[in-house]
């Protein structure tokens, strides 16, 4: 069995750029984990690595503040700035009107379902694209006065990739990259997004755009090639609208030795005890997901059912635990899927069950982050089965929280990012209910031996691979 490395396209990807660390650096994202007395670890992948990153070098973070404000008090004069050691938090608040047409629309409504292949769900209502041209616009209007002139702007994420063109209009000159979290889609789905090549001239205002995995960069470039006629480097360099942008593939990736050892600690821990009591001698299948239509919740609930009918004997003896914090509740397809999945385990259980055995325990509440290390130890399946996802840290935390000596088996959707980098999982097609039940079957019945074995890849991977090296990477290309 042998692991390929994350293929980062740039020669320069693995030697360190001392200059990273003398420039300031400046993130953008969304949302920003602004340090609050009380509130420690609840902060996912992202949080993680770009505070690393930020305490590494000093710098400032600017975002949304998560608040939203009346309209008529109309947007911010400027960002709210708070500090944190080397860090400089730099907020705004949005208006009610902004939240709903910028984030709940164009973000979560257009590109979303789009880039997750779901078109029947996408939403191209024309007010959500205004409105987060109106927001991009914003943010670069309030970042613009607080930058300098050798400053590294690293902006994250689909909600804001017109913010260095907007950036660059009011003349702003720094080095700026992006990556984009969620996957690239084929060029024949992106072409139903109707301002996609506005959307694709805004990239190519970046020094570099980054994607998770080489498909989606080759996906990127197949249609600047085809659609825009753009002339593509060798080394995967664009030229097109008067500029060259670079690109590059860095998988994003996790805590792995802290997370290791969140998970072995808490092993020991009350709550983590009562729940290897009350799961007693079975059989335990975990799942940890956003709930959202993209991470295959419902086919999950399905392929379960498949697998208590083809193998009853596993009736009485495994429990599914699903861990689903509700997440943009105010999108209706979000909603509806929350009343879909109620009815999938409402329905299992009412089929299955037994007087002293429920099958699925579905949880709608979301748990600290070393709970959840403890609750992925004590799995003896991790089964991941999105439909469409940009990398999945989930996978990958599930196999660093395994306990060496007997670790448990993932079983993972080849249409996650993170297929393409832990092999020793059993990779599922999730469409396909028997298989994936099949493939749990096995997952629950591999030896010690072929376990460890898969495990130790895995783990050795992420070992190398973890979120410090993620950010190197990208620094280090973006600074070249
Ligand atoms: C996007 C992309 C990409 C979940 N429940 C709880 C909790 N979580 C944490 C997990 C994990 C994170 O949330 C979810 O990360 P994923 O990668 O699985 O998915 P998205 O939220 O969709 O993230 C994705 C990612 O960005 C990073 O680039 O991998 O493809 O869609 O860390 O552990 N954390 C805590 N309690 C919970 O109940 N503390």
């Amino acid at each position: 069995m042998t692991l390929a490395g994350p293929a980062v396209s740039s020669k320069t990807a693995s030697k360190p750029d001392r200059t990273v660390a003398k420039r300031r650096l400046v993130v953008v994202s969304n949302r920003v984990a602004v340090p609050r007395p009380g509130r420690t670890g609840g902060e996912g992948g992202l949080a993680v690595g770009v505070k690393a990153a930020l305490e590494e070098s000093g710098g400032m973070w600017f975002g949304w503040s998560g608040k939203t404000i009346d309209h008529e008090k109309g947007e911010p004069d400027a960002a709210d700035l708070s500090e944190s050691g080397p860090i400089t938090y730099a907020t705004i608040d949005l208006t009610q009107r902004d939240y709903d047409e910028y984030y709940n629309g164009f973000a979560n409504r257009s590109i979303w379902p789009l880039f997750h292949y779901r078109l029947d769900l996408a939403d191209f209502n024309r007010r959500y694209l205004a409105g987060y041209q109106r927001v991009n616009a914003l943010f670069a209007r309030r970042l613009a006065p607080l930058l300098r002139a050798d400053d590294l702007l690293w902006i994250h994420d689909y909600h804001l990739i017109p913010m260095a063109e907007q950036l660059r209009h009011m003349g702003c000159r720094q080095i700026m990259g992006f990556f984009l979290h969620i996957p690239w889609p084929a060029m024949e789905v992106l072409l139903a997004l109707p301002n996609q090549r506005a959307l694709v001239q805004s990239l190519c205002a970046y020094d570099l755009v980054g994607f998770q995995t080489e498909d989606y960069r080759k996906a990127f470039l197949d249609y600047c090639q085809r659609e825009l006629s753009a002339t593509i480097l060798e080394d995967g360099t664009v030229e097109a609208f008067g500029r060259r942008v670079r690109t590059g593939t860095f998988p994003i990736s996790i805590d792995t030795e802290p997370l290791a050892k969140a998970a072995e600690e808490a092993s020991d821990s009350r709550q983590i005890r009562r729940l290897r009591e009350s799961v007693r001698n079975r059989d335990l299948i975990i799942g940890v997901d956003r709930l959202d239509y993209s991470k295959g919740l419902l086919v999950r609930v399905q392929a379960y059912e498949h697998l208590l009918r083809a193998y009853p004997a596993n009736r009485g003896r495994v429990v599914m635990l699903q861990i689903a914090p509700p997440s943009r509740m105010e999108v209706p397809e979000y909603m509806q899927l929350r009343h879909e999945m109620e009815g999938a385990c409402g329905h299992l259980n009412g089929a299955f069950a037994e007087f002293d055995w429920t099958p699925v325990r579905y949880l709608n509440k979301g748990f600290s982050r070393r709970m959840l290390a403890g609750f992925y130890r004590t799995a003896r399946v991790g089964l991941v089965t999105p439909l469409r996802d940009g990398m999945n840290l989930v996978a990958k935390e599930y196999v660093a929280s395994q306990d060496p000596e007997d670790p448990g088996v993932l079983v993972l959707s080849r249409f996650a990012g993170a297929a393409r980098e832990l092999d020793g999982a059993l990779i599922v097609n999730p469409y396909d209910l028997e298989a994936t039940a099949e493939a749990m079957q096995t997952a629950l019945s591999l030896d010690l031996e072929e376990r460890r074995e898969r495990y130790r890849t895995m783990f050795k991977h992420l070992q190398t691979y973890d979120i410090d090296r993620w950010r190197e990477d990208y620094l280090s290309v973006l600074a070249a």
